[in-house]
């Protein structure tokens, strides 16, 4: 089946050419949503042969992702994965991520960092906002999942014309989750790994996703 990686990518020179050289193995297609990045990041997306699609201001992870879900439909995707471009999931872990959709067991398939593999969560995030992301989904979805903030999983190209993704930033999470069980979607998690390689650093992006969250809910 022919399977398209978004990748989205906000300043991420440090990683992005090793997250396409190890994605591509194991896709069709990547396509890069280089989001207002200030460094080399577009440069270096070309440079390893990755489609590249710019927004020219920062727009927010969840508006990028909804960029490459068009651009890979309109291109005959048949199964788009998300992945993210810092270097934190493993590619090999793609083909697991799918394969509920290729055997038609699932619509969408979520990875999760709390089913089995070992993932060395900060302790901010397993604390607080992973129990905060649950309340949130519990209220206004009356739902979670195991891992309601991680953003690799993979959905038909089905799926991606039921599941349009409005929240630009990172209650895009909620809102993906949200929607496939509004649409009464074949839902699966599989056990995904998650790499903290630099502690500490991410506790501002933490702050944005809670308030992300908690804004988007109280607005719809
Ligand atoms: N397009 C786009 N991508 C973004 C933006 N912010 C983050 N990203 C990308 O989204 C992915 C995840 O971002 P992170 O900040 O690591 O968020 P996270 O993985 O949920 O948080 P951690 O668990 O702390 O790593 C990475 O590939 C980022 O480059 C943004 O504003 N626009
Ligand atoms: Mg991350």
């Amino acid at each position: 089946m022919k399977i398209f990686c978004i990748i989205p990518a906000y300043n991420e020179e440090k990683t992005i050419a090793e997250v396409i050289e190890k994605v591509k193995k194991n896709v069709n297609e990547v396509i890069v949503v280089n989001d207002g990045s200030k460094d080399e990041t577009k440069k270096l997306a070309k440079e390893k042969g990755a489609v590249v699609l710019s927004h020219i201001i920062n727009r927010g992870q969840g508006a990028a992702l909804e960029t490459g879900n068009q651009y890979a439909l309109n291109k005959g995707a048949e199964i788009i994965v998300h992945f993210d471009a810092d270097g934190q999931f493993l590619a090999e872990e793609i083909k697991d991520i799918v394969s509920p959709i290729v055997r038609g067991e699932a619509d969408i398939v979520f990875g999760s960092r709390f089913l089995g593999k070992k993932s060395n969560l900060p302790q901010f995030k397993k604390h607080i906002i992973i129990p905060l992301a649950h309340l949130v989904n519990k209220i206004f979805i009356g739902a979670t999942l195991t891992d309601p903030q991680n953003g690799f999983r993979a959905m038909s190209s089905e799926t991606a014309k039921k599941i349009t993704i409005e929240q630009d930033g990172m209650a895009h999470n909620t809102e993906i989750i949200s929607k496939s069980f509004e649409n009464n979607l074949k839902i699966k998690e599989i056990p995904v790994t998650v790499i903290y390689h630099n502690f500490g650093q991410r506790f501002s992006g933490g702050l944005k996703i809670i308030k992300d969250l908690i804004l988007s809910r109280l607005i719809n």
